[in-house]
């Protein structure tokens, strides 16, 4: 039998989730563990790259772990599991730094956005994000790693640092690819359109939540800025109209064209609210599974728990190859 290709992907548990990251990575995971291996974590480590209060950390890795499940990710079909339950994941981190250098790090845009965001905690775990990312990646010999756009840079740095370890010291690390989907990957923020949306937003109406009751979402879609031609049409001119149609199209499963002609004939007002609604029927579900997991402490510390034993299985091994390779004297049992 033709063995199943790996799968790897990794949120952090940063805040409340929007639907970007939703549109743009978890929804897609679903049905993705049907054909690959598929582990998925919850990338607690990086999220210390932004200065955090501790209980609301702990907080948001048990939502984010819910919100997996109540996206769908079946615990018997997939691994999930918290980065830090695996302590394989800093191990690497330290090994791979050994061949990484300041100049690649620093020239990352995301470390470049987040050094400006974060002036006042520009510490070294903000620029060596991506070998951490890199670590978690390559640790489980992964085939694909669905992500969202803006992580694209960072899968790329992940390939060279594969592919300069196997070339230095002897091949251990599949390269990986990256898997950036077709419509959604880059949902933009609702109240500047030339932004990314993003969960950290200081402006609420910027994001919807995955946490956002439906009166909530249909207030914030209806605040969204548009333009003042009232055509809904698809263009680079018109970024607000533009990725209000990619949201709608996304939750409906429709394409951009079929939206446009849906809507030929609307005013925004209208166009806003139909946006709300598919929005709202498409999260509220999700909201109301991920609050009742949430009320089920016991079995997500159950899930986690097996995950973690059942990722760290996988990741040891690899650890250990590249031990060996790079002359670590193994300890004897
Ligand atoms: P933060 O704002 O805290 O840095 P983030 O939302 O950018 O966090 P993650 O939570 O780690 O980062 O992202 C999880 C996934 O969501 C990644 O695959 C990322 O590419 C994707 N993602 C994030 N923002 C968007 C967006 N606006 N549109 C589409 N996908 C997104
Ligand atoms: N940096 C990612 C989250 C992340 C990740 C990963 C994604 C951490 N480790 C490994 C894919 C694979 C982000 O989206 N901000």
């Amino acid at each position: 039998m033709e063995e199943r290709k790996v799968l790897f992907s990794a949120i952090q548990p940063s805040g409340i989730l929007t639907i970007g990251n939703y549109l743009g990575a978890l929804r897609n995971f679903k049905k993705l563990q049907n054909d690959y291996d598929s582990i998925f974590s919850v990338a607690d480590l990086h999220t210390l790259t932004v200065r955090q209060d501790p209980a609301v950390l702990r907080k948001n890795v048990y939502e984010l772990a819910a919100l997996y499940l109540a996206c769908g990710i079946d615990p018997q079909k997939s691994i999930l599991f918290v980065q830090s339950h695996v302590s394989a994941h800093a191990e690497l981190t330290w090994i791979l730094n050994t061949i990484c250098y300041p100049g690649e790090l620093s020239r990352m845009t995301q470390f470049k956005e987040k050094s400006k965001s974060h002036e006042d905690n520009i510490n070294m775990g903000l620029m060596d994000y991506p070998v951490l990312m890199a670590s978690d990646i390559l640790l489980y010999q992964t085939d694909i790693v669905p992500v969202g756009a803006d992580q694209k840079q960072h899968l790329e740095l992940s390939r060279d640092i594969a592919i300069r370890f196997n070339n230095r010291f002897g091949d251990v690390f599949k390269v990986p690819d990256g898997y950036i989907p077709k419509t959604a990957a880059r949902v933009m923020s609702l109240q500047e359109p030339s932004k990314k949306m993003s969960k950290s937003d200081a402006n609420f109406n910027a994001f919807i939540s995955m946490d956002d009751d439906p009166d909530t979402v249909r207030r914030k879609f209806k605040r969204a800025v548009t333009d003042s031609d009232n055509r809904i049409i698809f263009s680079e001119d018109k970024p607000g109209i533009s990725n209000l149609l990619t949201i709608y199209s996304a939750v409906c499963d429709k394409t951009i064209e079929d939206a446009e002609k849906e809507f030929e004939n609307c005013g925004y007002g209208d166009f806003k609210s139909k946006v709300g609604d598919a929005v709202a029927a498409v999260i509220e579900p999700i909201r109301q599974e991920k609050n009742k997991l949430l009320a089920s402490k016991d079995y997500l510390d159950y899930v986690l728990k097996d995950g973690a034993y059942k990722a760290e299985k996988i990741a040891y091994k690899t650890l250990f190859k590249v031990y060996k390779k790079v002359g670590l004297v193994p300890r004897k049992r």
